[in-house]
């Protein structure tokens, strides 16, 4: 059952060899120790001696070669397996025992459960979904990471597809990992835990059937009209000229009670098919378990509607159609508009790469089980198959800045003409983003230096238990964008000072079909965080249509983009100076005042002010933007301090996108969080996501509401908080955007930054900085003295980096799974 390939080697690996190489002098002394005291001061001479000579010759090497591989990196480094089974904390996900005690629980326990094997499962069975491990409540974890003792109990959130009971449901339980017999259904307010059928998330088992079901109705059905139209044809023995069935979900918001429905579409198979649809659309009702009865509802095609297949092809061979003749877009690969091969004339000219980044002593940061050490940084991080990526307990200088950040939702709102296009609204979470982020390609998904991390998940849709490849990476990255710098140029005090902006970077991709949301975050020296999150990949698309125009973009001859606004929910639970904090803002205002001391004392001006509100319920801090009432929102904790600042971090949302759809409309209350660009809520346990996997289909009655999260009014003065915000971005597609969306201009960014959180600058202590001191300054332009606090100029070395190329000619798995 629980299946695991644990065999490949990876960058990590064959780095950690090559710093353990680096360090044998290091393991040599370790060895010696074991031999006796003789020998130990014999051995020690002989280590010291071949320390020595390693010096000299590295240094010999470095005057003849100029560049070497690096001696003095930390060899500190992580290696995939030490990652997952580090020693256990709160945040950690579920180790493979755990995963086991699970399985073992619902498989032996038939009676109750009848759990079938996510491998052998149909529709109609019942079958796990996915697990992952429950936080525990915060007070004690909390309490744990202060106190440390017995670890918080562990449990599982174990959801369960149960296509064998009447009416089938989806049900979420809670397994206490030590006593699984006390397996429930998760009691919460705020979340539905047993979900109507009709709104349960992607499947692999449902897909296969669809395919199973639809392909052979098409082409029994309609197999004519499709191949005379578009010169291909669908199924078996379609090569060379294929076609491709794909669905779009429609939200219960469109549909008749408990109801579940999808549009089918069709495109040519070709790179890449989104930028290939064709104008043959049917909706499919999908509500029974036994896919024999699902039934047809709407067929679209040549822009006419028609009620089954039967009649479409009626009215085909009647000749009472303006049918639809387009030729399967044949020719080399390389040539087509939607493919990613190099095409144009080739720049540079000559054969010269890009630049790289070289770390001149190895990396800075460290990474011990999901713990991770930079500078004065220090978090943990966690992937679960709903939420993806988390950072827990952030700590900036030994204090805790956040108990949490994550990114809770992607959602695209979609509008087009034709029906399947016209009702495309994704909530990706719905694809389970742990198991969307995998396969990473190393040196150009993240720098040549950088440590990928895997991470290991049960999803039924990946087949069970699974690892997935390079989910991650950590590296370290100099933007060449100073932090801070000054240079006073004067006759008298002239002096430089300088900082560049340093980060460690966090990056993880989330694919889901066609698109590629690169999640990024960055940790700056002066305390501030960057949640970064950009758009890549490939467009939806329709066939036009003239009426399309209004929707979208032309982009090829009978390929038309639709618009659509990209949206992303942030968690940030910040403990600022403690937990107990406010939400305040800085709002900036204009005010007429008179200058009594000006030539004209009664002549009135306006100058600007600022004034401080603290919100003192939920619904205060439900916050929409609004360009006349520029402010700053502050979460704010701690003392009083003497100069009467509360010690605060503020939250800075960069790149924020109006919902234009009315509240309570259509998809909309599946995304009821993009009402508040920036929202504040009293922490509550049971309120851990804003959205959830069946976000998608649920806005008939949503599964999460987080509207109800801060509809309750409950007061957060002097409480722990927790921020949510939105971001966005409207997206009118255009040319540029094929074959792929460029991330340029997508970015959005989340900066929470320190507000009279210390008393100065913390990245006056970075190392990192130079100083330029006029050695006699009345004379500055006579000689100078350069400060560099002793960091080492010198470029010892580039990374011992090799391209993954060779490696990938073998096996292309962990790319591509
Ligand atoms: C089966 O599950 C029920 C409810 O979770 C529990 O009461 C019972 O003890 C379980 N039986 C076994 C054999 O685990
Ligand atoms: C077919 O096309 C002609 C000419 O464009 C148009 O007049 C007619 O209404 C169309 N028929 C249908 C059924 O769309
Ligand atoms: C924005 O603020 C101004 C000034 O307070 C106010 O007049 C206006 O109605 C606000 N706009 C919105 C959309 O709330
Ligand atoms: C929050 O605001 C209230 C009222 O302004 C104040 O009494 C309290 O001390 C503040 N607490 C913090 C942590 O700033
Ligand atoms: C969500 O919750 C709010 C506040 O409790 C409520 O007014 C609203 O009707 C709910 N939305 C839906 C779709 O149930
Ligand atoms: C740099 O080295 C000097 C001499 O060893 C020492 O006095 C000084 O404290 C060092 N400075 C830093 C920032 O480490
Ligand atoms: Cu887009």
């Amino acid at each position: 059952m629980v299946t695991e390939t644990l065999q490949h080697t990876t960058a990590v690996d064959r780095r950690r060899v090559g710093l353990e190489a680096c360090c044998d002098g290091g393991e040599d002394e370790k060895s010696q120790q074991r031999t006796t005291r003789r020998w130990k001061i014999i051995a020690a001479f002989l280590t010291t001696l071949l320390l020595a000579c390693l010096a000299v010759m590295c240094c010999v090497l470095l005057r003849q070669n100029d560049v070497k591989r690096s001696c003095d990196a930390s060899c500190d480094v992580i290696s995939r397996t030490e990652y997952m089974d580090a020693p256990l904390t709160p945040f950690s996900e579920l180790t493979v025992e755990e995963v086991e005690t699970v399985l073992y629980h619902f498989q032996s326990n038939h009676s109750q459960f009848r759990i079938t094997d996510v491998k052998k499962a149909g529709m109609g069975d019942n079958y796990i979904h996915m697990m992952e491990a429950i936080v525990p409540p915060k007070a004690l974890v909390l309490d744990y990471l202060k106190r440390g003792g017995t670890l918080p109990e562990r449990k599982a959130r174990v959801i369960v597809f149960r296509g064998n009971a009447t009416p089938p449901v989806v049900e979420e339980y809670q397994v206490p990992l030590s006593r699984p017999h006390m397996t429930s259904v998760i009691q919460t307010e705020s979340r539905k835990t047993r979900v109507p059928y009709s709104m349960k998330p992607f499947s692999r088992v449902e897909f296969r059937d669809v395919f199973r079901r639809l392909i052979p109705m098409v082409v029994k059905q309609l197999g004519h009209v499709v191949k005379e139209s578009y010169g291909a044809s669908l199924g078996p023995g379609c090569s060379p000229k294929c076609l491709r069935l794909s669905m779009t979900p429609v939200s219960t918001a469109f549909l008749p009670p408990d109801t579940r429905a999808a549009w089918f579409w069709l495109a040519y198979d070709r790179e890449f098919f989104t930028l290939h649809p064709l104008d043959l659309q049917f909706l499919v009702d999908t509500t029974h378990v036994d896919s024999s009865q699902w039934a047809v509802k709407k067929v679209y095609y040549a822009d006419q509607f028609f009620d089954t297949f039967q009649q479409l092809d009626m009215s085909y061979r009647q000749g009472g159609i303006n049918v639809t003749r387009v030729t399967f877009p044949e020719g080399p690969e390389e040539e087509l508009y939607s493919s990613l091969h190099l095409r144009g004339k080739p720049f540079p000219e000559d054969d010269r790469p890009p630049p790289v980044t070289v770390l001149p002593h190895g990396n800075r940061f460290k990474v011990r089980g999901s713990r991770v050490d930079y500078l004065r940084w220090q978090f943990t991080l966690r992937v679960s198959p709903s939420v993806g990526l988390q950072l827990f307990d952030v700590n900036f200088g030994g204090e805790r800045i956040a108990y949490e950040i994550s990114l809770q939702e992607v959602a695209v709102l979609y509008t087009g003409y034709t029906p399947a296009s016209s009702v495309l609204f994704f909530a990706d979470s719905a694809g389970l983003f742990g198991t969307r982020m995998r396969g990473m390609l190393e040196g150009e998904d993240c720098p040549p230096h950088a440590v990928y991390l895997d991470t290991r998940m049960f999803a039924s849709n990946d087949g069970g238990l699974k690892r997935f490849a390079r989910a991650m990476c950590l590296f370290e990255h100099n933007t060449e964008l100073p932090l801070r710098r000054h240079r006073a140029y004067s006759m008298t005090g002239a002096f430089y000072g300088g900082l560049t902006d340093t980060v460690l970077v966090l990056r993880a991709f989330i694919s889901l079909i066609n698109y590629d949301y690169i999640l990024d975050y960055k940790f700056h020296a002066n305390g501030a965080i960057e949640v970064s999150i950009s758009s890549t990949g490939f467009l939806a698309a329709s066939f036009y249509y003239p009426p399309e125009e209004r929707f979208g973009t032309r982009i090829h001859k009978h390929v038309t983009a639709g618009l659509h606004q990209h949206l992303f929910h942030f968690k940030a639970d910040l403990d600022i100076a403690g937990t107990r904090n406010n939400f305040t803002s800085m709002d900036i205002g204009v005010e007429e005042k008179k200058d009594t001391w000006g030539h004209d004392p009664q002549a009135s001006r306006s100058q600007f002010f600022v004034s401080k509100t603290t919100r003192r319920t939920e619904k205060d801090a439900c916050y929409h933007y609004n360009f006349s009432t520029p402010k700053y929102l502050l979460v704010s904790g701690g003392e009083e301090t003497d100069l009467g600042h509360r010690r605060s971090y503020r939250v800075l949302p960069q790149g924020m996108s109006p919902p234009l759809l009315p509240p309570g409309n259509g998809f909309e209350p599946s995304v009821p969080w993009s009402r508040c660009q920036v929202a504040v809520t009293k922490h509550k346990d049971s309120e851990t996501t804003s959205s959830s996997i069946y976000a998608m289909w649920d806005a008939k009655d949503p599964v999460v509401n987080f509207t109800s999260y801060w509809a309750d009014d409950e007061v957060i003065e002097n409480e722990d908080l927790v921020t949510w915000v939105t971001l966005g971005t409207y997206h009118i597609p255009h040319l540029e955007n094929t074959p792929n969306t460029a991330t340029v201009g997508t970015t959005v960014s989340l900066f929470l930054a320190p507000f009279n959180y210390f008393t100065e600058d913390p990245s006056m202590a970075s190392r990192d900085a130079v100083r330029v001191s006029p050695r006699d300054p009345k004379h500055p332009y006579s000689g100078s003295v350069v400060q560099r606090y002793n960091t080492s100029s010198l470029l010892t070395c580039i990374p011992d980096f090799k391209l993954p190329d060779e490696e990938l000619s073998e096996d292309s798995e962990d790319l591509f799974t």
